[in-house]
Parts: C-alpha cells; structure tokens; sequence
C-alpha cells in the first residue's frame, strides 16, 4: 500500500517535470532567450541555462521530499510528529547548503557582469537618444546622425480601422524607416540617454539593454560575430506609444559597413549643399514626390485622398491651399495628439520645402507656391526667436527637443 502511494506520488512529479518539456519541444526558439549573435549574449544564455536547471533541481527535490512526508506521514496512518527542538546539525546544513548553491550561481553570474561592464578597447561610440517616440543615433566617431522609427506602413496600417491587411507585413510594427547599421567583429560601445521620458533601448540578440534617462548616460557594448538584421524595442512604458518604437540593427561585413558610411557621409554633404541653394519649382515637386511617398502616403494616400474620418485628404486641403505659415506648422510640428507627428527633426530643410512644394501643387491643388528651403530655415529662425523670449520650461524644450 505505501510502495505504490509512493510510486503514485512519484509519478506526477516525474509528469509534471517532462509533460512541459516535450510540449514546449520546438517551441524553444521562439520562447526561450534567444543565445543572440555576441560572446556576452552566449554567455547571458548559458548564465540563465544553468541557474534555470539549479532551480529545477532545487524545486524536484524541495516538492519530492514535500510530497513524501505528507504522504508517508499522513495523520491517518497515525503518524506521530517528532518532538525535537532545535537541532544544531540540521541548522548548520541548511545554511551551508543554500550558501554554497548561492555562491555557486552568483559566480559566473559575477563575471558575466563584469565582462559587460568592461569597456575597455572599445572601437566605435554610437550614442542612442530615446524620445517619444523614436530613437536618435549618432555615431560620435564619424560625422553621422539620423533619427529611427516605426517604418511608415506600419504605422498607417496600426491606425484604428485602417483596413490595411496584417498578413502583408513579415515584421509586423518591427520594421524602422532607418535601421543602426553596425559592422561585424568590432567592439562597439553604446551611450544611452532620453530626451524627453525613460525609455530604454532593447536587442536581445546583442544581449543590450539598458534604460535611456534624460539627464544620465548609461553604457553598454556589443561585439556582433555575424552580419543579419538584429530586432528589438523600447523596454521602458514610456507613454502612448511605447510599443512602437522598434530597434533594427543591420550588422554588415566591415567593407559593407565602410561603403555605407561613405554613402551616408556623400549624402550629408550633398544635403548640406541642397539646403543652401535655390531651387526650381519642377525640381522641388519632383523631390517633394519622393518624399511624400516615403513618409506620407501611408496616411494621405496616393491621390491625396486621404482616408475619410482619419485622415484628412490633401487634395483640396483648406491647409495645403491656405497659408504657407499652417502648413509649415502643421507639417514641421505635427498637430497635437493626432497620429500626424512632427516632421521637423526628421525631414531637412530641403525635404521638407520639396514636400510642402509638392502638396501646395498636386493632386488637383494650383497654389503655384514655391517654398525653397531658406523659406524653411527662416520660419524655423522665427520660431526661435518667438520661443527665445518666452523663459518657460516646455517652450525651450521645443526649441532644443524633438518638436
Ligand atoms: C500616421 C498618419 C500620417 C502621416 C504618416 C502623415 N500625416 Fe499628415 N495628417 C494626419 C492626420 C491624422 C491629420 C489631421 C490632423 C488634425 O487636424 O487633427 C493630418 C493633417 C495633415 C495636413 C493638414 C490637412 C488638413 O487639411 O487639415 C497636412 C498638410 C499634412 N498632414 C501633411 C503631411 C505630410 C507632408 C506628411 C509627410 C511628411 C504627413 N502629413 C504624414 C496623419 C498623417
Ligand atoms: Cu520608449
């Protein structure tokens, strides 16, 4: 009789520790830690590898020994309690024993944490600003920053009651408009901080994650051992749209890398020259075209049609046919808490004349306005200066913040 409670007992202990296992058998990548593309990720992996079996360990034989006394010592049966008190030997074993399984996780734990708060020979700095709700990069050793965010489809398509299918999109709200590119086999040292709340920047595949706090710079760093494309997001409930701000890593081979840097850095130099010169009307248009398709579309619509109850259509738009003055405002600083953002950081002057150009002048609007990216750079200039004479926190946190 008590033989078999006693294989009963040890039964379900014995299903309850393998059914989960083989249910969750191919499972493992999706929903166990990912051993992610750096020494520290594998070692993070491994580090959680161990203490999870400790604790399976600790947990079957804590609940074996449980589920033995109860039964084998069951009232029932008339089992009598012992009457002992205090028993030196059983002390000092359950303190040494919980001692040495402490300081036996908490070692290769320590050196994990110490290998990643080692900085040492680093090779590249890329500094990572949070803001709601997009991040920042700069990469303080070559003359490269961009703003990163939610890719523009995306976004359209979380609209409520956007209609757009899901199925269409392979990294459903994990897609940016400009992903980090980072080269491989390079110890890269990341800067954190925020510019307006907590956010903080997440890639487990690179095992970094650190919060970004205005005010604080954190660190971390990361040595990516194979090109891919690396996902991640703001871990930080950092307001209304926390879950859409997703991280995207590109880690290229290092002359895959350099090329880029050469594209981006021809790139700024030539939009530093754009934002200089006059253009002509055909030319801004054509431009503007571009970058409406790249940012606006998604909302507005390819006719300009806007979706009705949304988003309002540009085609016949009181502001894209009305003054210049609201639709710079709209388009530089968005309109309130609206789905339309704030484009002011994230479009340059020139693109940002080009688009205005372009709505002042398609989808059946005949302003014939020509806006020219100096008309651009001196609203900015009156903006400043209306701002500069008010002292109060939030107006010059406009000036030198994201809107
Ligand atoms: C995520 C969706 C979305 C995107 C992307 C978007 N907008 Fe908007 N836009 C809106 C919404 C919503 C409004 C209405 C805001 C309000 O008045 O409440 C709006 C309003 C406007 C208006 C004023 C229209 C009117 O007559 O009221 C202009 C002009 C405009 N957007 C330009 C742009 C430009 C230029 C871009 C791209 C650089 C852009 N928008 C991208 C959603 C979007
Ligand atoms: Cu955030």
């Amino acid at each position: 009789m008590r033989r078999s409670l006693l294989r009963a007992v040890m039964a379900v202990v014995a299903c309850s520790l393998v059914l989960p296992s083989l249910a969750l058998a191919g499972y493992g990548d999706t929903i166990d830690m990912t051993t992610g593309v750096t020494e520290i990720s594998r070692s993070v992996h491994s580090l959680h590898r161990t203490i999870f079996y400790i604790c399976c360990i600790i947990g079957a034989g804590v609940f074996a020994v449980m589920f033995y006394s109860i039964f084998a010592h069951r009232k029932s049966r008339g089992a009598k309690p012992a009457t002992f008190h205090e028993s030196t030997t059983v002390e000092i074993i359950w303190t040494i024993v919980p001692f040495a399984i402490l300081i036996g996780m908490a070692w290769p734990a320590a050196k994990v944490l110490i290998k990643m708060e080692d900085f040492s020979g680093s090779e590249m700095t890329v500094k990572i600003t949070g803001y709601q709700w997009r991040w920042h990069y700069d990469y303080l050793d070559e003359d490269i920053q961009f703003y990163s965010q939610l890719d523009a489809a995306h976004n359209a398509a979380r609209q409520r009651d956007s209609g757009v299918e899901l199925e269409q999109f392979e990294h459903y709200l994990k897609e940016v408009d400009n992903a980090l590119v980072l080269p491989v086999g390079k110890k890269i040292r990341f800067l954190h901080t925020a510019a307006d709340v907590i956010h903080a920047w997440w890639v487990p595949a690179l095992a970094v994650k650190k919060d970004a706090i205005p005010g604080f710079i954190n660190e971390n760093w990361a040595k990516i051992d194979e090109p891919g494309i690396y996902r991640g997001k703001c871990a930080e409930l950092c307001g209304r749209d926390h879950g859409f701000m997703p991280v995207v890593v590109r880690a290229l081979p290092q002359d895959e890398y350099d090329a880029w840097v050469a594209d981006k850095k021809a790139e700024a130099t030539t939009a530093k020259l754009d934002a200089q010169r006059e253009w002509s009307h055909k030319e801004l248009v054509a431009t503007g075209e571009g970058v409406y398709q790249r940012n606006c579309v998604g909302c507005h619509q390819a006719e300009g049609q806007g979706i009705p109850g949304m988003f309002p259509a540009i085609a016949g738009s009181d502001v894209a046919n009305g003054s210049l003055e609201k639709h710079l405002e709209t388009v530089l600083h968005g309109v309130g808490d609206s789905p339309m953002q704030a484009y002011s950081t994230r479009l340059n002057d020139s693109e940002l004349a080009a688009v205005i150009t372009f709505q002042r002048n398609a989808f059946g609007n005949t302003t014939g306005d020509t806006i020219q990216p100096s008309d651009v750079r001196s609203y900015r200039n009156g903006q400043m200066q209306s701002l500069a004479t008010d002292t109060g926190y939030f107006s010059n946190f406009n000036v030198t913040g994201a809107n």
